[in-house]
């Protein structure tokens, strides 16, 4: 059953559960609604780096701190659909492009980064966008471009927000999440753990998530990557059974959603990993790098799959036949 009534002392429940207990329950409703073989493989691209107004403290893209990261305007469309072709070739099913941006902006980078939506969809891939804050009618515009999801993690409680973002508010996170979900694309929105949290605010966040109108399909659990320069370049690595009771608890809480074990497998052993996807998850980002930050290469992970038998998912959107903007081919028809 689909709940969107959990309660805080519910989850807390859950969330402390026996370790063991949590992970066979978690196992348990992931085998109800899932198959637990599959784990969707998805791509992340930078397509516009650094130089951010906001102050995210986890964040090497901001502008005001002073990190390895190199700024870099919006990439052309060709180059774009070039990392798409090359990811789909890989095995991706899924290709989000992520923007160093507070908001969109109506200009001619948006005007860009439609086409860049446009040619990614034609690819047959799921396309999702990371951009800011949006209004409804550039959500709007996003969807009628053809994209499929779009992610804006809420990163943790409402309480804690204010410690690790004040450059805009929690209410401004769920407008454009609410906006999102009005232009019928799908939601992406999890957050970080490690970043001197309590578990009172992972809690928190979870229970925001699992009570929105629908739950998100898709729920992110990023584990906090310090980069030097940050406000959080020293915060501890956390332990592997806090990413696990965070992925289990969301995936009882929302079993139908892809949970997706996000940043912070560069830390991780294979035998770690295997722990996530046994308490849930079901997708990962490959690739040596997620936007700016290292990650398991791809040689890495497909020799991870193979000893824990897992298989790449299919796409869940249509195949390519079924869109009429196919990639342009040069036989004319
Ligand atoms: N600027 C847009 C925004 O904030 O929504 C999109 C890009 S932003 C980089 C996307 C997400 O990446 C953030 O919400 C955060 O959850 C995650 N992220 C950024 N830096 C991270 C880090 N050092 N470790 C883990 N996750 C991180
Ligand atoms: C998400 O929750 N994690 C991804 C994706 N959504 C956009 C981003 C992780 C970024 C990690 C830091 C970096 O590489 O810059
Ligand atoms: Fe900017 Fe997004 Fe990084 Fe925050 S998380 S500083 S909004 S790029």
């Amino acid at each position: 059953m689909i709940r969107t009534n959990w309660t805080r002392e519910e989850i807390t429940e859950i969330y402390n559960t026996p370790i063991l207990d949590l992970i066979y329950k978690a196992a348990t409703v992931h085998r109800q609604h899932h198959d637990s073989r599959e784990v969707q493989v998805c791509t992340l691209l930078s397509v516009k780096t650094g130089g951010c107004p906001e102050d995210c403290a986890y964040c090497p893209q901001a502008a005001r701190y002073h990190t390895e990261v190199k700024v870099h305007k919006l990439l052309e469309v060709e180059e774009v659909i070039g990392k798409a072709i090359e990811a789909k070739e890989a095995g991706s099913t899924r290709f989000c492009m992520g923007a160093a941006w507070r908001e969109v902006r109506d200009n001619k980078d948006f005007d860009k980064v439609l086409g860049m939506v446009k040619g990614v969809n034609s690819l047959g891939m799921e396309v999702c966008c990371t951009l800011g804050m949006l209004t409804p009618e550039q959500a709007e515009k996003l969807k009628a471009a053809g994209l499929y999801a779009y992610n804006h993690n809420l990163d943790t409680s409402e309480e804690f927000y204010g410690d690790i973002i004040t450059t805009r508010n929690y209410k401004d996170r769920l407008d454009t999440l609410h906006h999102v979900r009005e232009a019928k694309i799908s939601v992406c929105s999890g957050g970080i753990i490690g970043m001197g949290e309590g578990e009172n605010d992972r809690i928190g966040m979870l229970l925001t998530l699992a009570t929105l109108p629908e739950h998100p399909e898709s729920v992110p659990v990023n584990a906090l990557v310090p980069v030097e320069g940050t406000p959080l370049e020293d915060q501890e690595k956390v332990s592997v059974w806090e990413m696990v009771r965070m992925i289990a608890t969301a995936r009882i809480i929302m079993p139908k959603a892809m949970v997706r074990l996000s940043a912070g497998r560069v830390r991780m052993t294979l035998e770690e990993q295997a722990l996530c996807f046994m308490a849930g998850a079901n997708s990962i980002f490959a690739g040596d790098k997620l936007l700016t930050t290292p990650n398991p290469g791809m040689v890495q992970d497909k020799a991870m799959f193979q000893v824990l038998n897992l298989m790449p998912r299919k796409a869940f959107k249509e195949p390519l036949d079924a869109y009429p903007t196919k990639v342009a081919s040069n036989s004319g028809n």
